[in-house]
């Protein structure tokens, strides 16, 4: 492609011959002699003419698929020199704003008069890439910091959260790599370990052996460092790590040697990449593939509280991973046994004002309670799904909503926070209540009467005033 690039300063001259050299066949056009030979003579193309005449343009063979760059430094006039361009039927007009004050207004102004020109300002050219190589090297400091800490401790242990999830076991995987250290010098443990297909099925494919730990074992370790996970939750068996890194929201009431939380991002598994990447780290496939799985799962695939470094994760991961194997570890999410679950939720549960609500009775297991709030939540007209089930003895409610709407997290709150376990972020959270606590603050219902008392609950919380806070936070 032809370009021609209409600047005065020698600075922007050189750094756009550099950028345009290697796809573009560019051309300078400068105002001052003595500019002109310079850089004629350091082998730039380079013409000296008039920018403010349109024979200058015509000379130059402008044609409208060649791209016009122009230099807007503010003192040239640069409206005389864009009206040239097009009078000698230059199209492709990009100005290009160098120090520029108040470049927003300057850009209007010219829009006004030329609507199909294009304004770049230096701050959207270098901006995120500064701002990226800068948070890059804070983070290598970071982690160059904890893999000196961790570096001559005989026994590590990665600690997951229980029934830990693809996020947990690829950031066990991608922490253990970042630390250098294998599978016999750090352990990849949890409490309690893996329960759902989906997740014993990428546990097989990828060979991932997660430890059994209870306090004993704990406290054989000389490190501890917990990711997708922070020490509050092992209320009673610790409070205290060395290292923890979680996008969970940031808790308090532990003690952490280092930590990297960063509760604005989809996964940890975005985390421990850029970890990996500040530090040229060698990914191997086996983990690039659990990260890449990782990332599209904890986010629903980009549904799902993501933002662009999540994105940016996943494409550079993208190339690294192997698709035969992700594609095996999706189809597992699917069972004969979780689509009776399904198929009970149909039966009991109703949908109203774009909530779905059921209740499924007993469950043997937890997982069929978010299995079937996922699944609902994909049929149209579904904004919110709220599925509730017996476990154990505890009753466990799953909420799950588009994450445009109300804050799921806050709704587990305020209704069973007092009497369970209750919390989570704006699009899924979950509440694990006891069952005789269940009934003392809401009776001994009938089945049925559950899942209208969810519904209930829902609308009174939907329906209510929003704070502020929620009503920004629901348009942003
Ligand atoms: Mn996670």
């Amino acid at each position: 492609m032809r370009c021609l690039a209409v600047c005065q300063s020698e600075l922007v001259i050189r750094m756009l011959d550099e950028i345009l050299m290697p796809g573009f066949d560019v051309e300078f056009v400068v105002e001052s002699r003595a500019l002109a030979r310079r850089l004629h003579d350091s082998g730039t193309t380079v013409r000296c003419a008039d920018p403010k005449r349109t024979d200058a343009y015509l000379k130059a063979d402008l044609t409208p698929g060649t791209a016009v760059i122009i230099e807007d430094s503010s003192r040239r006039s640069i409206r005389r020199i864009v009206s040239a361009v097009r009078d000698a039927g230059g199209t492709l007009i990009y100005v290009l704003g160098m120090g520029v004050t108040a470049a927003r207004e300057r850009e209007d102004a010219l829009k006004g008069e030329f609507p199909e020109l294009n304004y770049l300002t230096m701050t959207e050219l270098f901006g995120t890439t500064l701002q990226t190589e800068l948070a890059r090297s804070l983070t290598r400091l970071k982690v160059q910091q904890y893999q000196r800490y961790f570096a001559d401790a005989d026994r590590v242990l990665i600690l997951l959260h229980n029934d830990p999830d693809p996020d947990a076991l690829a950031s066990g995987l991608a922490l253990r790599t970042v630390l250098r250290r294998t599978r016999q010098t750090a352990i990849i443990g949890a409490v309690k370990g893996v329960t759902r297909p989906e997740n014993l099925r990428m546990q097989a494919l990828l060979d991932i052996h997660v430890e059994p730990i209870d306090a004993a074992a704990l406290a054989s370790f000389e490190r501890v460092a917990m990711v997708d996970v922070q020490p509050h939750y092992f209320e009673g068996l610790t409070d205290r790590a060395d290292l923890v890194i979680d996008h969970h929201p940031e808790q308090t009431g532990y003690l952490a040697v280092f930590h990297d939380i960063r509760a604005n991002y989809g996964s940890t598994s975005t985390i421990l990449t850029e970890h990996l990447r500040a530090v040229d780290a060698n990914i191997s496939e086996r983990t690039a593939t659990a990260l890449l799985y990782a990332i599209k799962s904890d986010t629903a695939f980009f549904n799902r509280g993501a933002n662009r470094a999540d994105v940016d994760a996943f494409s550079y991961l993208y190339p690294l991973a192997h698709p035969t194997l992700i594609r095996k570890m999706e189809g597992a999410d699917i069972t004969m046994e979780r689509l009776d679950y399904v198929v009970k939720a149909k039966q009991n549960g109703h949908l109203s004002e774009e909530v779905y609500c059921a209740y499924l009775g007993r469950a043997p297991r937890e997982d069929f309670v978010p299995y079937v709030a996922d699944f609902y939540l994909q049929m149209e007209s579904v904004r919110w799904t709220v599925v509730a089930a017996v476990v154990a003895d505890a009753m466990v409610i799953c909420v799950r909503n588009l994450g445009f709407s109300r804050h799921a997290g806050d709704f587990v709150r305020k209704y069973f926070g007092e009497i369970g376990n209750a919390g989570g972020h704006r699009s899924m959270a979950k509440a694990v209540v006891p069952l005789a606590a269940f009934r003392q603050k809401f009776g001994s219902l009938q089945a049925d009467e559950i899942t209208d008392r969810l519904h209930d609950l829902m609308h009174h919380y939907l329906h209510q005033q929003q704070p502020d806070r929620d009503r920004r936070l629901t348009r942003a």
